[in-house]
């Protein structure tokens, strides 16, 4: 990632830390600051390192702080960004439902003094020699590593595609940046006519139920105005397609039949397996599986999603497998190699969907086999591939996958209430645009929210 384009990305673990330059590592800041803890000859040292502050490095070092078994500093957290966002609000804001403003907060204001917070990238991850160098040159060394820094959003994977959401005047925008997640409800709100085209690319990504979320509420916001015409578009002025890499609307078998039935029903147009490579002025163009060639649409309002994949700090790292993310057993998420490296949600290995919500299920497995291993005992602790997506069908209603490992639901409601998940509600619209903010900038970053399972004290 270019720093040029480094404003476009907003990810509360940034990136910053691909960004930052490869330095000597003479300027130490050992010899300046003093600390309670020992200083190795590599550097600092902490009992366990957590690198990134996003919501799966705030919601795992508070929960470890609040176990009682850590003093001042002796947990450091490792994190660029000046600000924490609650990413999964972006899709509000793209639909005019929130001010992104209201979805971030300070991110210092976010660790508790009890922590050592170090506001820099990261250069280099040396699992050998249990250290960490930081960007600025400071090595700090651990017993234990919690490698959580999210994933960065590559939008150099579209060609043209920088340009086009700097330039306020395009009809180009993306929900998964603080910088463009309200030009997207700008451009929704100023189409008159046209072609209305919304991508999902092929790979990992965060939320992938987000990309078309931002087009079912376009959907509503111009069924409304009277400008798409859901049971004959050929009557209205907006056509919408959804151009997807994958050949589903959604990877979940039980979800994707309700999603693709909407589809049909609100004549959507599919374009599945078209994976989106470059912007031409008003062409969006797209490559098509092996041998297939490259198709061209014109747009009149174009939504990106842009590839996703690790940072390089990471992937080059001897912790990452051959994809570039952090290589954990996928029930303790414990690192495979080194056993005393651990890792959740955007970079790690774990096979499963990408997700805040699937931050309340790792955080306390995390934790809770970090500490018995800490404690000379085996790690029990299971994590089962719990995953949510609140899926936004249209203003006033979501569909609440929930699910685990191999695509198979797992409804909290449906177990409580035998209420069948996959009909979209007004209660789970209510718990997506109110209660998950509230409960995650209150409890969940403080370490006190395990999601489907309630409160942790
Ligand atoms: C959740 O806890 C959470 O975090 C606050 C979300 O927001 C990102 C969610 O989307 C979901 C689904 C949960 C899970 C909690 C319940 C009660 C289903």
């Amino acid at each position: 990632m270019s720093g040029s384009h480094a404003r476009l990305t907003a990810g509360s673990a940034s990136r910053l830390f691909a960004a930052s330059q490869k330095k000597p590592l003479t300027a130490r800041s050992l010899a300046t600051a003093s600390s309670p803890l020992p200083v190795s000859s590599a550097g600092r040292l902490h009992k366990v390192v957590v690198v990134g502050a996003g919501s799966a490095g705030l919601s795992v070092s508070h929960q470890l702080l609040r176990s009682g078994k850590f003093t001042q500093d002796e947990i450091a957290v490792i994190d660029p960004a000046a600000w924490h966002h609650y990413q999964p609000g972006w899709t509000l804001v793209g639909g005019g439902l929130k001010k992104k403003e209201d979805l971030r907060k300070p991110i210092s204001s976010l660790i508790d003094p009890k922590l050592k917070f170090y506001n820099h990238g990261v250069d280099a991850l040396s699992p050998g020699d249990n250290a960490v160098t930081l960007a600025n040159g400071t090595t700090i060394t651990y017993e234990h590593l919690v490698v959580v820094p999210g994933i960065n959003i590559n939008y150099g994977s579209v060609a043209g595609l920088p340009e086009a959401l700097a330039d306020p005047n395009s009809t180009v925008s993306s929900i998964y940046g603080y910088d463009t997640c309200d030009k997207t409800f700008r451009t929704i709100r100023a189409l008159q006519k046209g072609n209305a085209i919304f991508t999902q690319p092929t790979g990992v990504i965060k939320c992938a139920g987000a990309p078309q979320k931002a087009m079912w509420l376009a959907l509503d916001y111009w069924k409304r105005a009277g400008l798409y015409n859901p049971t004959n578009p050929s009557d209205a002025p907006i056509k919408i397609s959804f151009a997807t890499g994958l050949p589903v609307m959604f990877g979940v078998p039980k979800y994707n039949a309700k999603l693709e039935e909407m589809r049909q029903e609100r004549n959507v147009e599919g374009l599945f397996q078209h994976d989106l490579v470059a912007i031409d002025g008003k062409d969006a163009v797209f490559a098509r599986p092996e041998g297939q060639g490259q198709v061209t649409k014109p747009f009149d309002l174009l939504h990106v999603t842009p590839k996703m994949g690790p940072y390089a700090f990471v992937k080059n790292s001897a912790l990452a497998d051959g994809a570039g993310y952090v290589d954990v057993d996928q029930s303790s998420t414990r690192h495979n190699t080194y056993p005393n490296v651990w890792s959740a949600g955007d970079a790690s290995s774990l096979p499963t969907s990408r997700t805040a919500a699937a931050i309340t299920s790792q955080a306390p497995v995390l934790v809770h086999n970090l500490l018995q291993t800490l404690a000379g005992k085996e790690p029990a602790a299971v994590y089962d591939g719990y995953t949510s997506c609140p899926l936004l069908t249209e203003y006033g209603k979501v569909l609440l996958a929930e699910f685990k490992y191999g695509g198979e639901p797992k409804e909290t409601f449906n177990n409580w209430f035998g209420i069948d998940q996959a009909t979209p509600r007004r209660s789970f619209y209510h718990l997506k645009k109110d209660f998950f903010p509230w409960v995650y900038l209150n409890f969940m970053v403080k370490g006190t929210w395990g999601g489907p399972n309630g409160w942790i004290r």
